[in-house]
């Protein structure tokens, strides 16, 4: 098999964020990717300059070789604030009020992909395997046809595909759907976007899907397919149960004097529901007035895509809410919501995680949330906390015996908390044992074979002769 040539948005290995870097999901999943395989790990460094050169910065860094380019400003602000998170972000999670459809964004959006295509196209060999990421680099794939590449190249969405009715309001949403059919695979997080997909190139395209759901294209065959993705399960266990976890665990158990702990970790996104949930913990406390003064809810949430507008609106919301919450149930030595906008090490994240009783993890829609899966890994599998998630999270789907909620019901979610610390520990047992086993099973090296796999499998998605 090839090497790998990984493309996303951004580049992050470990030893550049530092050992207590605040590496996301993807980061981690593709870090490990690469370690497999071999191969380029090729993006966007996060740095400006002032002419895009394509100067292509090489280095070696933890077995993972990096490529990056320099973006310039108005790249940054049209592509990456502009498309990316202002137009298909939101519009992937069902917020068309929050869409903005801006001829300038559409046109940086097309202009940086064409430059990813411009650097990382002489990185690439015979037979490499091409793994694209996410909906900022939806276009790469065709682009890089339109040069040539006759690789096989991949791509995974991270993000939930929406409706057809929804994505039909972006202008020129024909032409996106089109140039992703230049993939020999397509990865989705659930069945519910891969439908969702093929739902669009059935009713806009009037395409024929095969019984395998793959769909022949101009003369090729491309595969749909769901690839759900997991944690490093032995790695975040590892780290659960060592010092430093265990000392962070024991701090915030020793801070809150015996109260218990809910939490909830997010990145600071209108996605994640931290608004409805602060406000189903606040209906949970003045429902139960028993339980005044012996809950906390420690909610960590590092902010994200400060430059945009929405995130500037959700961080002042949330500040609103939480000093009006508090306001209402705190006493002279009690605070209710503990928010904390900042970012922790893997490894103590992993202890606080341990602390909590209750996992609160109520997106209003998340391609997957990796969070519910780190949760469940980090408990005491003698004593294990509860895991409440929405219905809306990707995770839903393998996560069934977690308290499934709708975030968007105060009442409901305030119920369930209830239940949650009120559940006997037999129960807690057998539903962690089931949630173990899936978070294990499925983790993100299954998730990355899968993938691999289908890419490289020449024999399923060769080519097709022309209609
Ligand atoms: C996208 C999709 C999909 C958060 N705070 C800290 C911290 N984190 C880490 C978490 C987790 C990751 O960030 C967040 O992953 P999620 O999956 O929950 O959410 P997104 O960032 O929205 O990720 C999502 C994912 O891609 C992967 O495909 O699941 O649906 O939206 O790993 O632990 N990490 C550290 N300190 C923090 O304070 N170290």
């Amino acid at each position: 098999m090839g090497r790998l040539i990984v493309i996303s948005n951004r580049v992050s290995v470990p030893s550049a964020a530092g050992a207590a870097g605040a590496q996301g999901g993807l980061a981690v999943a593709l870090n490990s990717a690469l370690r497999e395989h071999g191969g380029i790990w090729f993006g966007w460094s996060g740095q400006e300059t002032a002419e895009f050169t394509g100067h292509l910065d090489m280095q070696r860094n933890e077995d993972i070789t990096t490529a990056t380019i320099d973006l310039e400003p108005q790249d940054i602000d049209e592509y990456y604030n502009g498309y990316a998170n202002r137009t298909l972000w939101p519009l992937f999670h069902y917020r068309i009020d929050l869409t903005e459809y801006d001829r300038n964004f559409s046109e940086g959006y097309e202009r940086v992909n064409e430059r990813f295509a411009h650097s990382v196209f002489p990185l690439i060999e015979a037979d490499d395997l091409v793994w694209v990421h996410d909906y900022h680099l939806l276009p790469l794939g065709s682009i890089l046809r339109g040069k040539g590449v006759k690789n096989r190249i991949g791509l995974f969405l991270h993000t939930p595909w929406p409706p057809t009715r929804l994505l039909a309001s972006l202008p020129f949403h024909e032409r996106l759907v089109a140039s992703m059919l230049e993939y020999d695979v397509i990865g989705f997080q659930t069945t519910e976007w891969l439908e969702s997909f093929l739902h669009y190139v059935q009713k806009e395209m009037g395409l024929a899907v095969n019984l395998d759901n793959s769909i022949d294209y101009k003369g090729r065959r491309v595969i749909a397919r769901a690839f759900p993705i997991g944690i490093d399960f032995a790695e975040f266990t590892q780290a659960a149960a060592g010092e430093e976890a265990q000392e962070a665990c024991q701090r915030l158990k020793a801070s809150v004097r015996g109260r218990k702990i809910l939490i909830g970790v997010d990145r600071l996104d209108y996605s994640k529901g931290l608004g409805e949930r602060f406000e189903s913990f606040s209906r949970f406390l003045a429902d139960h007035p028993d339980m005044a003064g012996r809950a906390v809810l420690l909610q960590i949430a590092p902010p994200s895509r400060g430059d945009v507008a929405s995130y500037q609106q959700i961080r002042e919301d949330l500040e609103r809410k939480t000093g009006h919450i508090n306001g209402a149930h705190a006493d002279f030595d009690f605070v209710p919501i503990r928010y904390v906008n900042r970012g922790y090490p893997r490894s103590q994240l992993a202890g606080f995680y341990r602390a909590a009783e209750v996992g609160l993890v109520t997106p209003l829609r998340d391609g997957m949330n990796l969070v519910a899966k780190e949760y469940i890994a980090a408990q005491d599998p003698e004593n294990p906390g509860v895991l409440i998630l929405s219905q809306f999270a990707g995770a839903a789907i393998q996560l069934k015996e977690a308290l499934l909620v709708n975030p968007h019901s105060v009442e409901h979610v305030a119920e369930t908390i209830k239940r949650a610390l009120d559940m006997p520990l037999d129960e807690r047992k057998r539903r962690h044992q089931r949630l173990l086993a899936s978070v294990r099973d499925e983790d993100v090296f299954h998730w990355l074979h899968q993938f691999v796999g289908a890419l490289a499998n020449d024999e399923r998605g060769h080519d097709v002769a022309p209609a």
